[in-house]
């Protein structure tokens, strides 16, 4: 038995609590300032707190979360990394993201499962086939490992799947992307958080904030505190990286956006033998598929069809997402589903997400995330803190600005979206 185990047992019997050591330190009240305020401890906030520190010297930082760390789309999602993207300005962002994850275990000192394992995205039409020879086309222009492959490469690699998809949408060829991969989403968010917290910057969880105090200043309006359920903190600055509740804190600072919110459901079965390396995607089929370590088969789909900014679940769902699952790998029918959730996705009309510097000075947006904002987690933290150090927008997110949509200069990513919408 781990001694930490014995030493936990020992403590409880004599009635003195949990001996072991938490990751973050607790504080007892909120700071009366604060350099840099994040709201939201998802990945995005933590990372973005995490290398203001690290990076940029800026320790003054506290990051409110109105739940637990983690406990919005980060620990909700189905963890796929990629960088096959169809825009120029989408490759570079996600390939950059791609290149940091793979240090990222050793800066924390922290396992985060992180899986390469190949991604296939399925081709039943020659509409998707067209789309996806240009996808490999962008993506090796930008140095980025994706080819496509025809029918018989994908039954070679996948001889467990049934390509003819029950003889009604048999696969045509595929997007193969080989660094394609997964890792421990709860992980990240630890990871971020310890290192953030030991380097000085205060996370605050049970913190819902309810308001941002903004002021006129030669003309401009600029944040000045923000204010929560356990008081104010003044500020200049504002990270506002809060996924699926982004239109109300954009109505704190009367700000717009296009943003709407759509529930993404998920699911997860028993663990089965390993049998399933590569991630599997059919945008037609709406379905996607991975093996955990632990041999679970995390699967996903569209999302749901309506905007509600809720995470329940529904039956409709785990039928409909079985169904299409069987009709790539019939041999499935015995699997039990084990657990099913959704996350609020907040959905951008180019499916492209919202970043930088906004018409309101200090208040900085990292958002629109949608369903595809996890494994860009690290490169958000780095070019937002870059944006907040610098007041400055990072090259790398130029092409994301929320005046996009004004000016009608759109970053067109449905093509590459991971799952039919
Ligand atoms: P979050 O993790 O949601 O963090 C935002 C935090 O803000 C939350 O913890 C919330 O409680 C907090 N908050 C909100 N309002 C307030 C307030 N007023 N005060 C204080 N705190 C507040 N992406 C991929 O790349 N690959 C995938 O495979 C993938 N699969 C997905 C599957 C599902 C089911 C879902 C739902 C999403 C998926 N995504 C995927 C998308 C990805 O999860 C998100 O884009 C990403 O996690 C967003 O991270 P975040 O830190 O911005 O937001
Ligand atoms: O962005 O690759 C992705 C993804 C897959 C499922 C949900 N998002």
């Amino acid at each position: 038995m781990p001694l930490s185990l014995l030493r936990f047992g020992w403590a409880s019997l004599l009635g003195r609590g949990h001996p072991e050591p938490r990751m973050f330190t607790a504080y007892d009240k909120l700071p009366a300032t604060a350099d840099v305020v994040i709201v939201g401890a998802g990945g995005h906030g933590l990372a973005a707190a995490y290398y203001l520190a690290r990076d940029h010297g800026i320790n003054d930082v506290v990051v409110l979360e109105k739940g637990y760390l983690g406990g919005g789309n980060t620990g909700r999602n189905t963890t796929i990394i990629r960088s096959n993207y169809l825009t120029p300005e989408g490759v570079r962002f996600y390939d950059e993201s791609v290149r940091l994850w793979q240090d990222l275990a050793q800066d924390f000192d922290l396992n985060l499962f992180y899986s390469t394992r190949g991604h296939y995205t399925l081709a039943h039409t020659d509409a998707a086939l067209r789309t996806m020879r240009l996808r490999a086309e962008v993506n090796k222009h930008y140095g980025v490992a994706s080819e496509v492959v025809d029918a018989r490469d994908v039954q070679r690699a996948l001889p467990m799947m049934d390509i003819t998809c029950a003889g009604h949408a048999p696969v045509l060829g595929a997007l193969y992307h080989a660094p394609g991969a997964i890792a421990r989403h709860d992980a990240v968010a630890w990871g971020y958080g310890r290192g953030a917290d030991a380097r000085g910057v205060q996370i605050h969880q049970k913190t819902e904030v309810l308001g941002v105090e903004c002021e006129d200043a030669q003309g401009a309006r600029r944040v000045r505190a923000v204010v929560t359920n356990r008081g104010r903190i003044e500020t200049r600055k504002v990270l506002c990286a809060v996924a699926g509740s982004t239109p109300r804190l954009l109505d704190m600072v009367g700000l717009r956006s296009p943003l709407v919110i759509h529930p993404l459901q998920a699911m997860v079965s028993e663990p089965v033998k390993p049998w399933l390396d590569p991630i599997i995607v059919s945008g037609s089929l709406h379905v996607y598929v991975s093996q955990t370590a632990r041999g679970e088969l995390v699967m996903g789909a569209s999302l749901d069809p309506y905007e509600l900014h809720l995470t329940r679940s529904t039956f409709d769902f785990v039928e409909g997402l079985s169904a299409h699952m069987l009709e790539l790998f019939p041999f499935l029918s015995d699997v039990k589903v084990v657990r099913q959730w959704a996350g609020m996705a907040d959905m951008t009309p180019d499916f492209a997400p919202i970043m930088g510097k906004t018409a309101v000075d200090g208040f900085y947006l990292d958002a629109g995330w949608g369903t595809w904002g996890f494994k860009a987690t690290p490169v958000c933290g780095k070019t937002m803190s870059a944006t907040v150090a610098q007041d400055r927008n990072h090259p790398l997110i130029e092409a994301f600005s929320l005046d996009r949509f004004a000016n009608f200069e759109l970053t067109g990513e449905k093509g590459a979206a991971s799952v039919g919408h």
